[in-house]
Order: C-alpha cells, then sequence, then structure tokens
C-alpha cells in the first residue's frame, strides 16, 4: 500500500512538473505594448537612449491617435517611448536562433523606432543600419500610416536586454490629419520562423549606430521639427483621417 501511495506522489509531481500551469515564464510567448506609453511633442534624438528621464512626459494610450488625446492640431514630430522587460521565455521558446519580433502596430504617418537607442527600423521596414538619422523619413510613401511596423531583431542582437528592463522609443511624423501611434495592438514575440542571428541576411538588419544621452543630435536640422514635406497634402489629405 505504501508502495502504491508513493507510486500515485511521483505521478501527480510528474504531472506538475510537465504542467504549463507551473511554467508560466516559459510558455509565455508574448509581451503586450498595448499600454503604459509616454509621450511628448517635438523632436530631440537625445529621446531615443534608453537613460534619458521622460518622468515627465504624459501618459498616453495607443489604440487611437494623439488628436483625441488633448493633440488635436499636432502636425510634425512627437515622440513614444515604453519601458519593458523582455522575458528571456521569448528566447527559450524560440526555435534555436529564431528571432525577435518587435511588433509596434501602424503608425501615422511615418516612424523611426528605436530599442535601448539603436534604430531597429524604419516605415515598416528593418534597418538596415546606415540609414541617417534625419528627417528624410518623413518623405515616405502617402500610404505608409497604413503599414504595420514589424521589426525582426535576432535573439543573440547586443541591444535586447533579456530579462531586465528595455527602452523602446518611436520618433513619430505627423504630415497632417490625424497623427501617432493607433492600431492599439503592439507586442512583442518570438518571430515565427527562419533563423534569425546577427550574422544572417534572415532578419534583413545590421548593427545601426546607438544614441548615448551624451551624443548630440546628428544630422537633424533645427528647422526639421514641425515641417511638412513639401509636396502638396491638399488632395490626399484626407487619407490621413484614416
Ligand atoms: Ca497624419
Amino acid at each position: 500500500m505504501k508502495l502504491k501511495t508513493t507510486s500515485l506522489l511521483q505521478i501527480v509531481a510528474l504531472i506538475l512538473v510537465i504542467s504549463p500551469l507551473t511554467l508560466p515564464a516559459q510558455v509565455r510567448d508574448i509581451v503586450p505594448l498595448q499600454s503604459g506609453w509616454k509621450f511628448i511633442t517635438g523632436d530631440n534624438l537625445e529621446y531615443a537612449a534608453p537613460g534619458f528621464d521622460d518622468s515627465r512626459w504624459q501618459a498616453i494610450r495607443v489604440d487611437e491617435s494623439w488628436d483625441p488625446q488633448g493633440f488635436e492640431k499636432l502636425d510634425g514630430f512627437a515622440w513614444y517611448r515604453i519601458k519593458v522587460v523582455i522575458p528571456s521565455s521569448l528566447k527559450a521558446a524560440a526555435h534555436l536562433k529564431d528571432g525577435l519580433r518587435v511588433f509596434l502596430g501602424k503608425i501615422n504617418n511615418f516612424d523611426q523606432s528605436f530599442l535601448n537607442g539603436r534604430l531597429i527600423g524604419m516605415n515598416g521596414s528593418a534597418a538596415a543600419g546606415n540609414e541617417p538619422l534625419d528627417d528624410a523619413f518623413t518623405k515616405a510613401d502617402n500610404n505608409t500610416y497604413e503599414k504595420d511596423r514589424i521589426y525582426v531583431l535576432p535573439v543573440d542582437d547586443p541591444p535586447i536586454l533579456w530579462d531586465k528592463e528595455n527602452v523602446i522609443a518611436v520618433r513619430v511624423f505627423d504630415a497632417g490629419g490625424l497623427g501617432g501611434m493607433y492600431s492599439g495592438d503592439g507586442g512583442l514575440r518570438r518571430a515565427g520562423s527562419g533563423a534569425c542571428t546577427a550574422a544572417t541576411a534572415a532578419c534583413a538588419w545590421s548593427p545601426s549606430p546607438i544614441i548615448s544621452p551624451r551624443t548630440p543630435p546628428p544630422g537633424l536640422s533645427s528647422s526639421a521639427a514641425g515641417r511638412l514635406p513639401s509636396r502638396s497634402w491638399s488632395i490626399t489629405r484626407r487619407r490621413f483621417t484614416l
């Protein structure tokens, strides 16, 4: 009888060990980025630096544009920042050498996005690593506001601080009408398939300069903030009210 009880306990213990309920960190495969964002108007590349003090920035939602959140007439530059712990469970859940997917949803109109001070993508395309941090990204295609921003990083990418606080900063330029992050469905998760390492082209990504708090904004003209693209928006303006 004692032997049977012992066996039963062993079975129960085994079930507990293999149950996902006992391993919440290991089965967690997405970290939402749907709340906790902070916001400031204007433009300063130092905002990308992870050590920048954003304690005086205001909270903002990303499930609708900034216009109905007190910035109805704001066009031009603004920044979003969020601090997030990236659990190594995302890496553990990934296939060997799989990637980390940084999904920021849709952004009206244009973006340059940074992880811990490093440019990881802009306007929906992974950063090639040599993009100038000027305002050229503000002159992209009119339909850019409809594009999901998905930036895939290698899991061995140095800017990712596993199990520590990371800072995602998004430099946004609104060309008119509604502006800002607005789809509210962002999150971090492992990439679905395919090897993605810093040494492969699978990520379509290579390192770019890291911005430190003491680095002066490179290549940013003082007149960049608030300046509209040179093309006329009068005919297509309605498109940006979506
Ligand atoms: Ca717009």
